[in-house]
């Protein structure tokens, strides 16, 4: 497949609502997109790389810079996505860019060749369940309101944010009032310390799903020290960048599942990997997001439909988000999302929209 240039356009989407994590507080997502083109067929991702190097060393400036200095000028002549991740092979780290152009390139192949991503991938669901990400609120009736905003919206599953000062209050409180059957789970952003495990163990009694990364992205020992001292299942988010993080992480024991994010891992080809590393180990997996607009959360959505995706992910509709994505929106029914069945992600920007929001474009001829 024959490239004549890439397009890396910077578009700003406000959010609904401001979301704070442990790490800090978004009020509009900074995104860049990028946009093969062949002569046949156009190709589109989005980098999941935020405005600041908080939830990990990667930004939107500097992902953008490693991509016209080094990513795309390292493109084979004719590219396919395998080609692309081994020729990206030699730049260390930078994943979450390397991720945007190898599904671009991928998107781009597929709707050449009329196959979904989700075929692509292997998946076996037609859809998948929604779970929601909720941010740190400033009160505790206020996270009440808000859960309960999300179950009568039919989401499936509840995943709230934690830091020190925010965590048994939100959870005892959010249990009293939904009962036992909501599944329940927690995400730290790596916000305490191994001398917190007396601190985290009691959270065992609210039988959460899961406690996501609570220990620094780093400390892949720490963790495997923490799991055995919490009944509570443990999750890793921000470290694991790699199936070999993976595999790294399943011999320590230093967690139970793992969140598989395709922009944090180098792309899709990667998160498969894992999710099938994973399953052969009888780990569960599950989708995470990054606030994502719709050109993100379609390729997601093929990704969690693959058979170890037994847990719902951070899949959510594009409202929780966004009051105007830049694709159709994706609604979820009866707590459900579709995978898109078109070539590639299945779905393109509204031209309109997306010129709406618009900040920037570079157009790279190769
Ligand atoms: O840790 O999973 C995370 C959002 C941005 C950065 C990191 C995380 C998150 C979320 C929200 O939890 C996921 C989503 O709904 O897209
Ligand atoms: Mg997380």
């Amino acid at each position: 497949m024959k490239i004549t240039g890439i397009e890396l356009r910077r578009i700003a989407m406000p959010l609904v609502a401001p979301f704070r994590t442990s790490f800090g507080t978004e009020t509009e997502r900074d995104v860049l997109l990028l946009r093969v083109v062949t002569p046949d067929a156009e190709g589109w991702a989005e980098c999941v790389a935020m405005t600041d190097p908080l939830y990990s060393p990667e930004y939107v400036d500097g992902a953008a810079e490693v991509l016209r200095r080094f990513l795309i000028p390292a493109l084979p002549a004719h590219p396919d996505a395998h080609t692309v991740g081994r020729a990206l092979h030699p730049f260390k780290g930078h994943r979450m860019a390397k991720a945007a152009l190898e599904t671009a390139v991928l998107d781009a192949q597929l709707r050449v060749s009329g196959q979904s991503l989700a075929a692509f991938l292997g998946a076996s669901a037609d859809q998948v369940p929604c779970g929601v990400s909720i941010g740190i609120m400033n009160s505790i009736p206020e996270l009440l309101d808000t859960v309960q905003g999300y179950l009568t919206e039919g989401y499936r599953r509840i995943k709230l944010k934690i830091e020190p000062g925010w965590d048994l209050a939100p959870v005892r409180a959010v249990r009293e009032r939904f009962g036992p059957d909501l599944p329940l789970q927690v995400d730290a952003n790596a916000a305490y310390t191994l001398a917190d495990a007396p601190h985290l163990a009691r959270l065992d009694p609210y039988d959460l799903l899961l406690i996501e990364q609570p220990l620094a992205n780093d400390d892949l020992v720490q963790h495997a020290r923490l799991a055995p001292r919490l009944t509570t299942p443990l999750c890793l988010d921000e470290s694991i960048e790699s199936a070999e993080h993976a595999a790294a992480a399943i011999s320590l024991g230093a967690c139970s599942i793992i969140n598989i994010k395709p922009g944090r891992v180098g792309g899709y080809l990667e998160a498969r990997r894992i999710h099938d590393l994973a399953r052969a180990h009888g780990l569960a997996v599950w989708c995470g997001g990054m606030l994502e607009t719709g050109i993100g959360r379609a390729a997601n959505l093929a990704l969690a439909a693959l058979p170890g995706f037994t847990l719902p992910g951070d899949t959510s509709g594009s409202h929780r988000y966004y009051a105007t994505d830049i694709t159709e929106p994706f609604v979820p029914r009866d707590g459900h999302l579709p995978v898109p069945t078109g070539p590639g992600i299945g779905v393109d920007p509204v031209p309109d929209i997306l010129d709406e929001v618009t900040v920037s474009t570079e157009w790279i001829t190769l």
